[in-house]
């Protein structure tokens, strides 16, 4: 790990504006050579964020087009460098002439996320609002924009940055008793100092790591498995769910042997059904691995399904959880209709056949992501951050741990640095060319 890697040199161009035929494209142009190149495609020197309708000449000095060029002066731009913004008009034709002229110009085609991440290298973004960029762009639902835009504007940073500062005033206070006996340190109640802010610091942690936990999931989806017995009509109601006959459906149990995924979205947020074998004693093999299977997908999952057949389970007593709802299928074939009440306890009753309490199910699920674990999504976050955060925490925890078993305040003050470049991993101050390379990587060209 080092600090912020090298950074790049060349002027690179590309389009910012999605592909494709559309009234306007945008291109931008990022380097050192942004001005020049501004000069020699139209004629004219450009003033910093002064737009201007002008011609766009090809190395020839034949006009290409007619548009609008916006140049931003370092280090005010996106990128921190000069940037020449071109608005043309949205032929294909047109942006490949511009692109060749640019290249031709000086500037090279940029890499995938190359201008987010000249914006980290320059200190105009950190790691996480790099990310929220990224989060932003692929957004699927008002509330995921909404989080992305926060944490672009440093809603997760400033967290971060938070327990930074308060990691680095524990540690301070801790390295500054090292000089001193232990008996002083009691009398003038620095110890009770010191533990209050660990326990605050502490409490600290627990939420972030709350709030980061939920944030990972609504961005990575919910898995939901729909289990249960053969024949109880598990694949007929995944075929309604994502509205189209995906698993076959059959009247002989033990239809479905192999897991079968779905993929597909409730009010933008990501969700993959994923339908089972159903459970029950075998023999054969084949369903025995399907069983199998049925199991690991039930741990893995976010909540399970479980789907019952109506008329068969007399029996409506269920126990719903966070991971578990129970949902009774096939009500069509039943006389009178059940009413939810405290005894099943908020179990639904479906028709995967007719639709019929379809759509409450989906808002169930819908509503999962909503009031996860009651925390409101106010940031996006990613399994890295996750990951990082949870190492923090558990080198924080250690020092803390040996404060209270009186152990050398070096020791201490060592552990807390553990948790401090834990933490400076998920913000990019402290960083390897892998990792932006695993980051950068997944945006789109022009990004
Ligand atoms: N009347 C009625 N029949 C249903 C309903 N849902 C499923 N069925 C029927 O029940 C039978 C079994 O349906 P499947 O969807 O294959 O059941 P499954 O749970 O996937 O079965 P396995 O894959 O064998 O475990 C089929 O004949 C379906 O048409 C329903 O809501 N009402
Ligand atoms: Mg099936």
């Amino acid at each position: 790990m080092s600090n912020k890697v090298n950074k790049l040199s060349e002027t690179i161009a590309a389009q910012a504006s999605a592909q494709g035929v559309s009234g306007i494209s945008v291109i931008r142009v990022s380097g050192d050579k942004s001005k020049t190149i501004a000069k020699k495609v139209t004629g004219k020197t450009l003033l910093h964020m002064k737009a201007q309708h002008t011609d766009f000449l090809d190395s020839d000095g034949a006009v290409i087009d007619s548009v609008i060029v916006l140049f931003f002066a370092s280090p005010a731009s996106y990128t921190g460098e000069d940037v020449l913004e071109i608005s043309c008009h949205g032929s294909t034709a047109v942006v490949d002439e511009i692109l060749k002229t640019l290249y031709e110009q000086g500037a090279r085609q940029a890499n995938a996320g190359e201008f987010t991440k000249r914006a980290f290298l320059n200190d105009k973004l950190d790691l996480t609002q790099a990310e929220a960029v990224a989060d932003l762009v692929e957004s699927s639902s008002a509330e995921t924009a909404r989080a992305a835009k926060n944490s672009l504007e440093g809603a997760f940073s400033k967290k971060i940055f938070g327990l930074l500062d308060a990691l680095t005033e524990l540690r301070a206070n801790i390295e500054a008793s090292l000089d001193f006996p232990e008996e002083d340190l009691e009398q003038t109640g620095h110890n009770q100092q010191v533990e209050k802010m660990f326990s605050q610091t502490s409490k600290h942690y627990l939420s972030l790591l709350e709030e980061t936990k939920v944030a990972c999931k609504i961005r990575e989806g919910l898995v939901v498995a729909i289990t249960g017995e053969p024949n109880v009509g598990k694949s007929t109601l995944l075929n309604q769910l994502c509205g189209h006959e995906r698993a076959i459906v059959n009247e002989a149990p033990g239809t479905t042997r192999d897991t079968i995924e779905v993929e597909t979205t409730i009010d933008g947020y990501r969700v993959c059904f994923v339908d089972t074998a159903g459970l029950r004693e075998t023999t054969n093999s084949v369903e025995q691995e399907g069983i199998r299977r049925t199991k690991e997908t039930i741990k893995q999952a976010d909540l399970v399904i479980e789907v019952r057949d109506a008329k068969k389970d007399n029996e409506l007593k269920t126990k719903n959880d966070q991971k578990r709802l129970v949902v009774f299928n096939k009500t069509d074939l039943l006389k009178t209709k059940p009413k939810r009440n405290k005894a099943n306890n908020g179990a639904l009753f479906v028709s995967a056949l007719t639709g019929l309490g379809i759509e409450g199910l989906v808002e169930n699920i819908g509503n999962r992501f909503k009031k996860e674990g009651g925390v409101e999504l106010t940031m996006t976050a990613r399994r890295r951050h996750l990951v990082s955060l949870n190492e923090s925490y558990d080198a924080f925890s250690a020092a803390k741990k040996k404060t209270t078993k009186n152990i050398a305040g070096d020791v201490v003050a060592e552990d807390l640095l553990q948790a401090q470049n834990s933490l400076s991993e998920i913000t990019g101050e402290f960083t390897n060319e892998e990792l932006l390379d695993s980051i950068f990587n997944r945006f789109c060209i022009g990004k």
